[in-house]
This record gives C-alpha cells, sequence and structure tokens, in this order.
C-alpha cells in the first residue's frame, strides 16, 4: 500500500435513510461507478453494499444499506438489522431523504434510527432536479435542522451528480488521519457473484411487477472463466415462492426470462469487459422468506 503520510484519510461512512429515497444511486455516483443495483420500487437493497473509494490522499469506504422501515417477516427483519449494524462504529453517516416529498412530513422512522449513533451525521437531501422552485427547498432543510443536529445540510441530485462534490468534500472533513484499508485498486468487499446475483435481482425489480421481486432471490451456482478469461459462463438460479411466479417470471414462451437475461448479461458484459453466457432457470422454494436456512441459503444473513 505504500507510504502513508500523515495527512491520509481514511475512514467508513454508512449511507442510511428511508427506502427508494436514492441511497444505491448516491453510492454509484460516490464511487463513478455503478455497483449497488438500483430501481423505482422500495426495498429494492437486502443487503450492506460495500464501495470503496481511494483517492491519493484518502479512502472512504462507503457502506449502503438496505431503507430503514418497519421490518415484516424476517427477510424485512434481516434488512433492518443489516441497516441498523451498518450505523455501529462508523466514522460519518450520510442520511438521505428526498426534497420532493409532500407536506411537512419527515422521514420519522428512519431518523429514530439516528437516535443512538455517535458519528457526526450529514444529511443529503436528493432529488433536487425534480424540485423546479427552490423556494421549496430551505423550509425542509429547516425542518430537518430542528430535529436532528446535522453536522451539514447538502441539497444534491445523486442522478445528475449535482453538488455530490459538495457532500463529499463534506464526509472528508469529518473522517480522521490514517492509513487506506483495502488495497488502492479495490473497488469492493462483495464477492463477484454477489454482483452477478444483483444484477439479475435488479432486472426481476425493473421487469416485473407487484409481489413478484420481492419473492424472488438469485443464487449464483457457478462463474467460470472459459478461453483464458476471454469469456465468462455463469449459470444462477431465480428463486421465487409460488409456481404462479415461476410462470411470470418465465413469461410466455420463455419471452420473460429471456429479457431478464438478455438485459443482465448486458451490464455484466459491460462489468466484466468480456463476453458473458448467462444460464438463467427458474425454481420455487416455497415461503423462503420466512425460512431461515433459505435465507443464509441465499446470502441474507448478518456477517459483522
Ligand atoms: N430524479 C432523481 N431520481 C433519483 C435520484 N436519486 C435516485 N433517484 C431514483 O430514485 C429511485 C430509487 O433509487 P435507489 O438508489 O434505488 O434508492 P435506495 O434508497 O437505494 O432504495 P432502497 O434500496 O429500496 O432503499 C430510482 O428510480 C432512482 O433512479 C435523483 O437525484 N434524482
Ligand atoms: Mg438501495
Amino acid at each position: 500500500m505504500g507510504e502513508v503520510s500523515n495527512d491520509h484519510k481514511s475512514g467508513f461512512v454508512a449511507i442510511v435513510g428511508r427506502p427508494n429515497v436514492g441511497k444505491s444511486t448516491l453510492l454509484n455516483r460516490l464511487l463513478g461507478q455503478k455497483i449497488a443495483i438500483v430501481s423505482p420500487k422500495p426495498q429494492t437493497t437486502r443487503n450492506r453494499i460495500t464501495g470503496i473509494r481511494t483517492r491519493p490522499d484518502s479512502q472512504i469506504v462507503y457502506v449502503d444499506t438496505p431503507g430503514l422501515h418497519q421490518p415484516r417477516g424476517k427477510l424485512g427483519e434481516f434488512m433492518a438489522a443489516t441497516a441498523a449494524r451498518a450505523l455501529e462504529g462508523v466514522d460519518a453517516v450520510v442520511f438521505v431523504t428526498e426534497a420532493t416529498a409532500g407536506g411537512v412530513a419527515l422521514d420519522e422512522a428512519a431518523l429514530a434510527a439516528l437516535a443512538e449513533v455517535e458519528a457526526p451525521v450529514l444529511l443529503a437531501l436528493n432529488k433536487i432536479d425534480l424540485v423546479p422552485d427552490k423556494r421549496r427547498i430551505l423550509p425542509r432543510l429547516e425542518a430537518y435542522a430542528a430535529r436532528y443536529p446535522f453536522r451539514e445540510l447538502i441539497p444534491i441530485s445523486a442522478s445528475t451528480g449535482q453538488s455530490v462534490d459538495r457532500l463529499e468534500a463534506a464526509i472528508l472533513a469529518l473522517l480522521p488521519a490514517g492509513p487506506a484499508f483495502y488495497p488502492r485498486d479495490q473497488l469492493t468487499d462483495q464477492p463477484e457473484t454477489f454482483f452477478v446475483a444483483e444484477t439479475i435481482r435488479e432486472q426481476l425489480f425493473l421487469l416485473t411487477r407487484q409481489e413478484v421481486p420481492y419473492a424472488a432471490a438469485v443464487r449464483v451456482q457457478e462463474l467460470v472463466e472459459r478461453e483464458g478469461g476471454n469469456r465468462l459462463y455463469i449459470r444462477a438460479v431465480i428463486f421465487v415462492e409460488q409456481p404462479s411466479q415461476k410462470a411470470i417470471v418465465i413469461g410466455e414462451g420463455g419471452a420473460m426470462l429471456k429479457r431478464i437475461g438478455q438485459a443482465a448479461r448486458r451490464e455484466l458484459e459491460a462489468f466484466f469487459g468480456v463476453p458473458v453466457y448467462l444460464d438463467l432457470w427458474v425454481q420455487v422454494r416455497r415461503h423462503w422468506r420466512r425460512n431461515e436456512a433459505a435465507l443464509r441459503e441465499f446470502g441474507y444473513r448478518l456477517t459483522s
């Protein structure tokens, strides 16, 4: 990792907030690369997702989290515990909320999670690109400032990147001096198979509706390099809870599964930079969201 000077900074930063406010979009923007899946539906992210941002004089380890919400069922409990756990022992927290929310209601359930946080918290008021009348922004900032001692409140757009550099500077200002924790070229600590499973799950969120994406989990069974690393062969299974959901994911004559597979393959080829053969299957695992063993098998277990 080389010499570390006294003014090298490093630290862990949790990105938290209500579901769907743009946490994963913000993580991707801060990294300058897409590693977390994004969808218009709430509760897309289920695991903690680490994104490592290394600069010559700093390394920030961002931790994207599931949206803070009242948990329902065992998967929901895992997601809530994952988000709560991510707040422990970090050097700073970015609390993401939306500039667009109607009325004066604040994200109370998510704010409640900040009660026991010891680290300094920044507020990122996201999606300002959707608010043409900037006069609406100030009252929201004031309401949040009155509710919690945020170190700074910064209106941003994670989608367009507006003011994300300002947010990054504010984060950096909160971090202590310290060495890099990870090799300087490392982007995440998740295995490739996790990224592949998430990329497939993203298409389920984008292409299927109602309960289907929520009842789906993806497991990569095989990921092998072929032709000396010039091609990737991936075999993955989409698990759903009921035969009717399986029928939807496969679609008429296999049309939906084909769309899911093609879209995921394009993303994976862009990421890995080699042609990908994606062998995609669908299986029913009844009520897996209620089953501890199935949750563990699909990667929904607390690791730290
Ligand atoms: N217009 C606009 N849309 C945004 C912005 N940031 C995020 N979005 C959209 O908001 C939706 C949710 O984004 P995500 O990044 O998945 O939100 P999240 O907070 O990670 O959601 P969960 O993982 O479900 O908690 C997606 O449709 C994004 O494209 C923004 O700055 N402007
Ligand atoms: Mg997310």
